[in-house]
């Protein structure tokens, strides 16, 4: 069968699943948030890396009953924990144009009864694939709602600076490739440092991701960098493994 037919049969035989990885306060290592990324296993195929399915539910149009899933269950996993930090789910350019989105939003949070500030939705920026308006529309539909919403993969090429003014954006998240040279090369040092210093002046948060090393965190820490998501502060884990971390959970 085609990954697309696999795709499909996913949604209905539960075969997909969510990880959720810790965002920690760099200076006191306290639960800022999680993010939702989801896990697709597949019989025969095994473990599928959504780097390789979410393109293909975005050129078939599954993405959008994949991420009201995705969305769906995250908000019933946060409601479930009791989170009191929120929860982040990745949003595709495709969800977000469509009409009905704000409203799918909405009746998720409805569904699970969660606060919308426990809701952090992360879009990237390849907007420009619709129409533009219409995406800062549901945004500002979004913003109403009283959710949050985070700028992803930032300075990944994906994203540009203007979308810091237009867009209602509570957090910023540098991209992972943006920490690759950090501790070793001085330029990649003053990149990562001016960016924070940008996100500082705008009164941004920010999350920077990728942190593989303590090597790493300490410079962030030096950078006075507010928090952190990667392999070193803890990797996507299934719920059962995140117990311990949620604190209000069974
Ligand atoms: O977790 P991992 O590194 O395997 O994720 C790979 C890519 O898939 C990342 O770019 C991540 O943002 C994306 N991704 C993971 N879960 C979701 C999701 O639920 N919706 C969308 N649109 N993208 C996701
Ligand atoms: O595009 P987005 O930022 O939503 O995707 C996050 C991706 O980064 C996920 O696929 C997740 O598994 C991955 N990830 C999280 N922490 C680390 C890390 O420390 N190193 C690397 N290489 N990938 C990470
Ligand atoms: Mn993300
Ligand atoms: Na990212």
């Amino acid at each position: 069968l085609r990954l697309e037919t696999r795709l499909r049969l996913a949604i209905s035989e539960e075969t997909l699943g969510i990880h959720y990885q810790p965002q920690v306060d760099v200076a006191t290592g306290a639960l800022v948030g999680l993010e939702a990324l989801v896990r697709w296993t597949d019989t025969d195929l095994g473990v599928v890396s959504p780097a390789e399915f979410i393109p293909v539910a975005e050129d078939t149009g599954m993405i959008v009953a994949l991420g009201s899933w995705v969305l769906d269950e995250a908000c019933r996993q946060a409601a479930e924990w009791q989170l009191d930090v929120p929860m982040a789910v990745n949003v595709s350019p495709h969800q977000l144009i469509r009409a009905d989105f704000v409203d799918v939003v909405r009746a998720a949070l409805r569904r699970h009864a969660l606060a919308p500030h426990l809701l952090k939705l992360e879009i990237t920026e390849r907007l420009s694939l619709g129409d533009p308006g219409r995406a800062a529309q549901h945004l500002a539909g979004i913003e109403r709602l009283g959710v949050r919403l985070s700028l992803d993969d930032f300075g990944s090429g994906q994203s540009a600076l203007a979308s810091l003014m237009a867009l209602p954006l509570h957090e910023v998240k540098l991209d992972r490739t943006l920490l690759v040279g950090v501790t070793a090369d001085p330029q990649s040092w003053q990149v990562v440092a001016a960016l924070l210093a940008l996100a500082r002046g705008l009164n941004l948060p920010v999350v920077v991701e990728g942190v593989e090393t303590a090597a790493q965190l300490d410079a962030l820490r030096t950078m006075g960098c507010g928090s952190v998501q990667g392999y070193f502060t803890g990797r996507p884990q299934r719920p059962s493994e995140l117990r311990g971390i949620v604190g209000h959970a069974a």
